[in-house]
């Protein structure tokens, strides 16, 4: 099996006008869409450098965090599942991806009503994926969401992580298959049992949403001490400014669905 930060294809979606009315929990100023424009436009070409063919859907007014299309779905090489985000302005979303997911895979599952589930909230990883209970993915969410995984032999597991994050995936990314980068707070949960853990460095806690792509790990820039902890483990470090995207809370995994196109 390729590695599970093996990608050749994702998907994306423009920023739209009215991001700046999208959700924020902590306020960071309001995002300048111009520059939220070409922070996207620069996250695209990082990944397309990395060897990922990318698809590019049209913004959506209607919808103001709909640039983070990792929240309404998931995706596998195996196939999609269609999630139920948990933030009402951003249900509908699901609807609006859907088309592209049934282009690309023969096989698109639902999650169910009445759970709900953030593709933010979930982190594979070589052995399992994790599903992380938050305020946007619910108990009945999570548990529906391990029988969609199983019925792509993936197995789920449901995990609980600290309080006060907004998704799994704020505060950790996979770096390779035993390797997690995560926040301290994060890490301090034990829920990577035989992982080696590569904290944050104090004060770069946003850096922990990274991105591994083929053989580098796309990083926030502007998080010089957290760069050099990963260089100094031989990693390829790639950094892309998202200081507009971290003012919706989101950070590089939340741009983009990502799998491995058999040829
Ligand atoms: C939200 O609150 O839904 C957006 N402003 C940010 C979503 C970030 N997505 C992610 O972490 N997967």
């Amino acid at each position: 099996m390729v590695a599970v930060y093996a990608f050749n294809r994702a998907i994306v979606r423009r920023p739209a006008r009215s991001a700046v009315l999208g959700l924020r929990s902590v306020d960071r100023g309001v995002p300048d869409v111009d520059a939220l424009g070409e922070e996207h436009a620069a996250y695209i070409a990082a990944l397309e450098t990395l060897g990922v063919t990318v698809e590019v859907l049209p913004p959506l007014e209607e919808f103001p965090d709909s640039v983070f299309v990792e929240d309404p779905a998931l995706v596998f090489s195996e196939g999609a599942i269609l999630l139920r985000p948990g933030a009402p302005s951003r249900i509908g979303e699901t609807a609006e991806i859907a088309p592209a997911l049934r282009a690309a895979f023969g096989d698109v599952l639902d999650l169910p009503a009445p759970g709900f589930a953030d593709g933010g909230d979930v982190l594979v990883m070589p052995e399992a994926v994790l599903i992380g209970l938050s305020a946007r993915t619910d108990a009945t969410g999570a548990a529906d969401l391990v029988g969609r995984l199983e019925r792509l032999g993936r197995r789920g597991r449901v995990v609980t992580p600290p309080a006060g994050v907004l998704h799994l995936k704020t505060g950790c990314s996979l770096l390779d298959d035993e390797t997690m980068l995560a926040t301290p707070v994060m890490a301090a949960a034990g829920l990577f049992p035989g992982f080696r853990i590569v904290e944050t460095a104090p004060g770069e806690e946003a850096a922990a949403n990274a991105l591994r792509v083929n053989d580098a790990v796309l990083l926030g820039a502007g998080f010089p001490r957290t760069a050099e902890r990963l260089t100094d483990l031989d990693f390829t470090v790639v950094t892309v400014k998202i200081d507009e995207v971290m003012k919706l809370d989101a950070g590089l995994s939340c741009m983009s669905l990502r799998w491995w196109a058999e040829a």
